[in-house]
Formats: structure tokens, C-alpha cells, sequence
């Protein structure tokens, strides 16, 4: 149903929900705001929205007002500016706003910002407030109680957001305050650093150790990108001055994380202490010495060269997943189509990704779904999969829906911290998952509660409750209930990780993949499971076949292209007996220490191209900082030292990304 009000004049009109202030934005009627947030739930708290209604009496806060068939509203009266204007005076004279002492100040606050717009200059009132505690107990932002309006963004943020529900208001009428949990400071409470509080905070009560006091948004540089910190994928945004990276914000307009981040993603690369690799070097005399390009890539050609086609056994090459797409392509193609080597993979050895491959390659078909299956799922099954710790960010889209009813399954041998919120949190017997399924799979069928059918019929009959209950450890009447609540969901969505992919068979991701079939979260039409996958390109590393597990023989070369990854002592190890290595890398490290040749390339915030993140979105990374003169991107490295084998390498990335795409897949 459409709605249909005069707003100044103007006939506008919306779909039947709409609240005037954003019935006002679609008509180009600015209204000023502080409490409202458009990723957030309409509070009504400050009252700065109001207009006048013809026909009402009183002022309306519009941010809340829903838009009915033929309102007249006023957003522009002198009863609206003269409230406005006594909102603003309250709120300065409440606490302490003196502005030339916030960071804020000059165009970063939003509580400064509209009092400039209803043109205050001052405000009348004798200011009375108390002094209000600094809470700088947190490592990554600064909460300051004396520039708290008490808007409530960052409750909401937190809560609804994040589902972390670590910021609450303690009621004391004019003393209300901020609390984290039951007012601890924030460094001890149970806030888990994504800083959506900090990003949705309008005045400088919440601000950035980091980014504080380094100028202004007005002075800074925005830079829409991609997080490359895991799989997930988020959008971010770059705020960058004279080539420093000062913050990192969620970007609300990217369709995966809709503006939240984690702390992997929005504090940690701003932490980076890791010392740069600023020129080639070359391994002389035993020692690691400063080169020049020309030498470094003549080297590496020279130790390369005779090895073309040997046996396949030359050279083993293992690459990142944190490198783009157009980086992973040309590795690929440099060491495998080239070279001939049978070795060439990715440091996460396909342990994410490659079982997933496989099955649905056997089955032809393939079934993995998409993030939005997180977000509106009414009932999620988790199993072997960190949601907490790993891939923050589609743990939020559960943990934020769990209050709302939305049911948690949890399956996991081991302390994972999802078995505290979980509705169910089933502990099965290590290496018993198969069985457990098996016994969900029987008893929904048993219960004839099935909405879809198995790929092939499979006895069930030793799979009832009681015989599983003995091989799981888990107890009868538990299969039952989780059968039952797993049937009963409308909306079902099923997301598995590590603790499912890393093992040799596929029976239990089989087996997963028949009791989405009978509880409708796959279907021929699509699919609400999926698999959280590990770093940032580790689909697309999948995708070009660089997935199998890096085992070292008698090659005469190593060549790693690292990036900015951290290099463990096992990887190490496996390469103690190479020769020659040869170490593409952004920082030094143990193994840059080892190498006898070290090409230095561009970090994350330098490089551009394209990542796939776990759902199969194909994303851009933008540069967001100019390399230091000698650093040079992965691509740039890989294909000089092509050129040195008379080799140019096919630009066509794309291609091979779509060859065994996921179901519902967004790249086509
Ligand atoms: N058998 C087996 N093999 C596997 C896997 C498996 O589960 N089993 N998993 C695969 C997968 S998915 C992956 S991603 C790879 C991982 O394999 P590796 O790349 O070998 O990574 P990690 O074992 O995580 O080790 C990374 C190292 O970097 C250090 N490190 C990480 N972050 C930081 C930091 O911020 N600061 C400092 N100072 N140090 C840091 C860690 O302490 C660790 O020593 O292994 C793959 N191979
Ligand atoms: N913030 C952040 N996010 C990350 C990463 C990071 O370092 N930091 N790393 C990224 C990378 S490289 C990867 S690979 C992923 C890894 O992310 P996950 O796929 O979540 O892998 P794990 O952390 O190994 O957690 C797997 C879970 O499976 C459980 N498990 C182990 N064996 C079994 C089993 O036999 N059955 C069942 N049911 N459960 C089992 C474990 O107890 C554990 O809780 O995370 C990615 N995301
Ligand atoms: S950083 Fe995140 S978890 Fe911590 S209080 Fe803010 S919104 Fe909540
Ligand atoms: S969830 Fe992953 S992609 Fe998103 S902000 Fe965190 S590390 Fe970055
Ligand atoms: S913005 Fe509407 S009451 Fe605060
Ligand atoms: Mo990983």
C-alpha cells in the first residue's frame, strides 16, 4: 500500500511503514537528527526531528512518526526551530560541550554540525554540569561521559548490530549514564573491539585512540574498498592523509556487512609494528644484501630456467590467499602451466575449500549459499565452524537475530564460545558427527516431518536415537528435540567450517548436506548452507587449483609469494631441506630471514584487485596508499619474472572463477 502526505508543500509519496523523516529524505526535505541512525532502530530520544502535524496539537518527533494517507507536515515552522534550538540548548548545557577542547570539533561532530545549522552561536543557559568520568581503559577507543547526549547509537549499534549487548544505559533520570555490562569499564567488559559503537558515536563521547586529534574528515582522503582479513569480505572505507592510513570504517553501503566490522578488520592492520621489505635483496657471501630489480629478477630467472619442465619437480610455489585474484592467476599459471611443477599451491592447502570442490563435483552440483541465509535465518545449525573468534562479522548476523527468536544449534567437539549461546549445544563424541547426523537425519523421517529427499536412499534403521545416543554421548531426547526444532524451521540455514572440511571424507559434509535436503535448506532452487572458508581469496585460490597440501621432495627452489602474511614455523620447516628460496613478501620475517632472494611487494592497503569472498561475491580492492618507490605488486613481480622465462602469462582471471561456481553464486 502507498501513502500519500504534503511534507512543506510537496506531495510525496511512500510505501505504507515509512516514517515522515525518511518520507522527508525521499522528497529531498532535509531534517536534522542526532539519536536517529539509518541502520538503526528509531529511538525518539533527542527530539531535534520534530514537525508539526496539521491537526496535532504537539510537536512530533518525525524519526519515529510513521507516514499516514494525507498528513500535512511541517518540518520548517518557527515552532520547529525554536524547539530545535531549545533541544540543543539542553543538551550543551547538560554536560560538557566546550567544543575547542573536543577532537571533534570542526565538522566531525554532529551535535556541533546542528547547532551551526539552526544558526546557534551560543546557548542562553548558565551551563551547570558536573564533571563526568573518561573511561580509557579500553585499547582501541576512549569513551568520554562528558560529550555523551545519551543518543543511544552506540546501544543500539552494539546490540542490534553486533548482538554483543555490551553498552546499556543506567537509569539515574538527569544522571543517566553509559554502562558496559553492569558498569565495568569497557576494557573489562565483555566487548568483543568491533568499534561499531565508536563508528556510530555522533559527538567525540566515543573516539579513536588511534585517529584522534589527526585531522578532520573535511581534511581526509575516503577510499571505498574491501577488508582482506578473512573470507567474509567486508566493506570498508580508507580514511587516508598524505599517505597515512588513520582509520578504518565499516562502509554501510557494502550488501555483505552493511557498515559493521570486526577488530581484525577495523583495529588490528592499524596495530602493524612488522618491519617493510623496501628494496630487493640477494643472498652474497651468506649474507642478505640490498639489490637492485634487475639483479633480484635475474637471479630467480636463473635458478628457474633450468628447471622448465622438470619432471614436475623443479620448483615447489605456494602463494597466499590473501593475494587478488589477477596475483593467484599469474602464480598459477608462471609455476604450473610454465614450469610444470606439480607443487603449486596456497598456504591454506585447500583444507577449507577443497572437500567442499570435490563433493559437489561428485555430485554434480553444487550447494553453497549465501550471507544473507545468516541473516534472516530463523533457526541456524553451526557445525565445526568459529564464529566467534573467526569470521566476526557473519557470527554478528546470528548473534544479533538470537534475541529476536532466532534458534542456535551448536555441533562442536571442543570448547567453541557459540556453545554458550546456543539453544542446543551438542558436544558429540570426537570423530562421531557422522553418526549424530545420521540420527537427525532417522528420526525427521521417522517423524515423516521431511521437506525435501535424500540424494539416495540410505538405512536409517541403526540410526535411531537410542543406538546413536551411545555413539555420540549425546542424549536421545536431545536428537529428538534438535530434530524436531531443525524441521519445525522455516527458515533454516546450516554453516559449517574447519572442523568439517578438514577431514579426508567427505561422509559427514555428505551427510550434512542430506539433512539440509530434508529440512529445505538446499533445494534445486537453492541454498541456505554455507561454509565460512579461511582468508580473504581462499574460494578463488580454490578455484585455480591451488589447494592441495604443500609437501617439499627434492625441489631445487622454493618460491613463496607471501604478501603480508605471517609465515608459521611449520611452513618453515617443510622448506629447512630447499636449496634456493625465494621469498615474495611485504615484511621481514623468520623466513624472508632464510630466503636468498626477498622481492618486496605491496601490503594490503597498497594493492588493487579482485577478491572472492565466501559466498562467491567478486570484490574490488582499491589502493588506498601509494607503495614505497621500490615495492612493487604481486602482479607486477610475477610477471617481470615471466618475462625473464620468455613467458606472458594469459590476463584472462576471470574465467576459471566462474567454472565451478556455488549455487547461489554472485558471480556469474
Ligand atoms: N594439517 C593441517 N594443515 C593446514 C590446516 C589444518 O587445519 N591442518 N589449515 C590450513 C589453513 S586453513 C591455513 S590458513 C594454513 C595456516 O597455516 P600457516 O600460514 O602456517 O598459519 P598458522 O599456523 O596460522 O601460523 C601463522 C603464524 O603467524 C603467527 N601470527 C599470526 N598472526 C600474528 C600476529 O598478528 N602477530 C604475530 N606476531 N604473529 C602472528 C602465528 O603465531 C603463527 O606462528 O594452514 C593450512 N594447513
Ligand atoms: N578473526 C579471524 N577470522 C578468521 C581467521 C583469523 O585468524 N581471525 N582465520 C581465517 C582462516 S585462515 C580460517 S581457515 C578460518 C577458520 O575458521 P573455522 O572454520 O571456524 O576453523 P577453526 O577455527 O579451526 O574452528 C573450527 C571449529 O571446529 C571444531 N572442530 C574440530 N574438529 C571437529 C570435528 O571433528 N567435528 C566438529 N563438529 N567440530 C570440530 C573446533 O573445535 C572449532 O571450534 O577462519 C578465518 N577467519
Ligand atoms: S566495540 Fe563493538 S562490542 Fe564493544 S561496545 Fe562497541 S559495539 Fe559493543
Ligand atoms: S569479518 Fe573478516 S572481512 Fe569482515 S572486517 Fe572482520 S576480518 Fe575483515
Ligand atoms: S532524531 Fe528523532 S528524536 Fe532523535
Ligand atoms: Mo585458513
Amino acid at each position: 500500500m502507498t501513502i500519500k502526505l504534503t511534507i512543506n508543500d510537496k506531495e510525496v509519496e511512500v510505501p505504507a511503514g515509512t516514517t515522515v523523516l525518511q518520507a522527508a529524505k525521499r522528497a529531498g526535505i532535509d531534517i536534522p537528527t542526532l539519536c536517529d541512525h539509518p541502520h538503526l532502530t528509531p529511538y525518539g530520544g533527542c527530539r531535534l526531528c520534530v514537525v508539526e502535524v496539521e491537526g496535532v496539537r504537539t510537536l512530533q518527533p518525525s524519526c519515529t512518526l510513521p507516514a499516514s494517507q494525507g498528513m500535512v507536515v511541517r518540518t520548517d515552522t518557527p515552532k520547529t526551530r525554536e524547539a530545535r534550538e531549545f533541544v540543543l540548548t539542553l543538551l550543551f548545557s547538560e554536560r560538557n560541550h566546550f567544543c575547542m577542547y573536543c577532537q571533534m570539533s570542526g565538522g566531525d561532530c554532529e551535535l556541533q554540525n546542528a547547532a551551526y545549522g539552526e544558526g546557534m552561536t551560543h546557548w542562553p543557559l548558565q551551563p551547570n554540569w558536573q564533571p563526568y568520568p573518561v573511561d580509557a581503559s579500553h585499547p582501541y577507543f576512549v569513551l568520554d561521559h562528558n560529550r555523551c547526549i545519551l543518543c543511544r547509537r552506540c546501544v543500539r549499534a552494539c546490540g542490534e548490530l553486533v548482538g554483543n549487548f555490551t553498552l546499556g544505559v543506567q537509569e539515574r533520570g538527569a544522571a543517566s549514564i553509559l554502562v558496559a555490562d553492569l558498569d565495568v569499564p569497557l576494557g573489562q567488559s565483555t566487548c568483543v573491539s568491533c568499534g561499531t559503537c565508536l563508528q556510530v558515536c555522533p559527538t567525540g563521547a566515543i573516539i579513536d585512540r588511534d585517529s584522534a586529534y589527526r585531522g578532520h574528515e573535511t581534511q581526509v582522503q575516503r577510499i571505498k574498498s574491501t577488508c582482506t582479513g578473512c573470507s567474509v569480505g567486508c566493506g570498508i572505507e580508507l580514511l587516508v592523509r598524505d599517505n597515512h592510513l588513520l582509520r578504518i570504517e565499516g562502509n554501510w553501503d557494502a550488501p555483505v556487512n552493511e557498515g559493521v566490522l570486526c577488530e581484525k578488520g577495523r583495529f588490528q592492520p592499524l596495530k602493524e609494528k612488522r618491519e617493510r621489505i623496501l628494496t630487493p635483496l640477494v643472498r652474497r657471501n651468506g649474507a642478505l644484501k640490498a639489490s637492485t630489480w634487475a639483479e633480484a629478477l635475474s637471479t630467480v630467472a636463473g635458478k628457474l630456467k633450468p628447471l622448465v619442465g622438470q619432471n614436475g619437480h623443479g620448483v615447489a610455489a605456494l602463494a597466499s590467499t590473501r593475494l587478488p585474484a589477477e596475483a593467484l592467476y599469474t602464480f598459477k599459471q608462471l609455476f604450473a602451466t610454465q614450469m610444470g611443477s606439480e607443487m603449486v599451491t596456497s598456504i591454506e592447502e585447500g583444507v577449507t575449500t577443497a572437500l567442499p570442490g570435490a563433493v559437489a563435483q561428485e555430485l554434480g552440483q553444487s550447494f553453497e549459499g549465501n550471507l544473507s541465509a545468516l541473516k534472516t535465518a530463523d533457526c541456524v545449525l553451526a557445525i565445526g565452524v568459529d564464529l566467534v573468534d573467526n569470521h566476526q562479522v557473519a557470527g554478528f548476523m546470528v548473534k544479533r537475530n538470537l534475541p529476536k527468536g532466532t534458534s542456535l544449534i551448536v555441533i562442536d567437539p571442543f570448547d567453541n564460545k557459540l556453545h554458550n549461546l546456543a539453544d542446543f549445544s551438542l558436544r558429540p563424541q570426537k570423530g562421531s558427527d557422522y553418526e549424530l547426523l545420521m540420527g537427525l537425519i532417522a528420526e525427521i523421517t521417522h517423524l515423516d516431518l521431511s521437506k525435501g529427499q535424500l540424494d539416495q536412499p540410505i538405512d536409517l534403521t541403526k540410526y535411531d536415537p537410542a543406538t546413536v545416543s551411545q555413539t555420540t554421548g549425546i542424549p536421545a531426547e536431545t536428537i529428538k528435540a534438535v530434530a524436531q526444532r531443525l524441521a519445525a524451521a522455516q527458515k533454516p540455514a546450516i554453516v559449517y567450517g574447519k572442523g568439517v572440511t578438514r577431514s579426508d571424507s567427505p561422509a559427514v559434509l555428505k551427510a550434512l548436506l542430506n539433512l539440509a535436503r530434508l529440512v529445505g535448506a538446499l533445494t534445486p532452487d537453492g541454498s541456505t548452507v554455507l561454509s565460512l572458508k579461511g582468508e580473504a581469496n581462499s574460494l578463488a585460490a580454490h578455484l585455480y587449483g591451488l589447494d592441495k597440501t604443500f609437501q617439499v621432495h627434492d625441489q631445487q627452489v622454493a618460491y613463496l609469494a607471501l604478501g603480508d602474511d605471517y609465515a608459521s614455523q611449520r611452513l618453515l620447516q617443510r622448506l629447512e631441506a630447499v636449496p634456493f628460496k625465494v621469498v615474495q613478501a611485504s615484511y621481514a620475517s623468520p623466513l624472508t630471514a632464510i630466503a636468498d632472494v626477498v622481492l618486496p611487494a605491496e601490503m594490503w592497503a597498497e594493492q588493487e584487485g579482485h577478491f572472492l569472498n565466501l559466498e562467491g561475491r567478486l570484490q574490488t580492492v582499491q589502493r588506498g596508499l601509494t607503495p614505497p618507490e621500490e615495492v612493487r605488486s604481486h602482479v607486477d613481480i610475477l610477471e617481470a619474472i615471466a618475462a625473464q622465462l620468455d613467458f606472458s602469462p594469459d590476463p584472462t582471471w576471470q574465467d576459471e572463477l566462474k567454472k565451478r561456481v556455488p549455487t547461489n553464486a554472485l558471480i556469474r
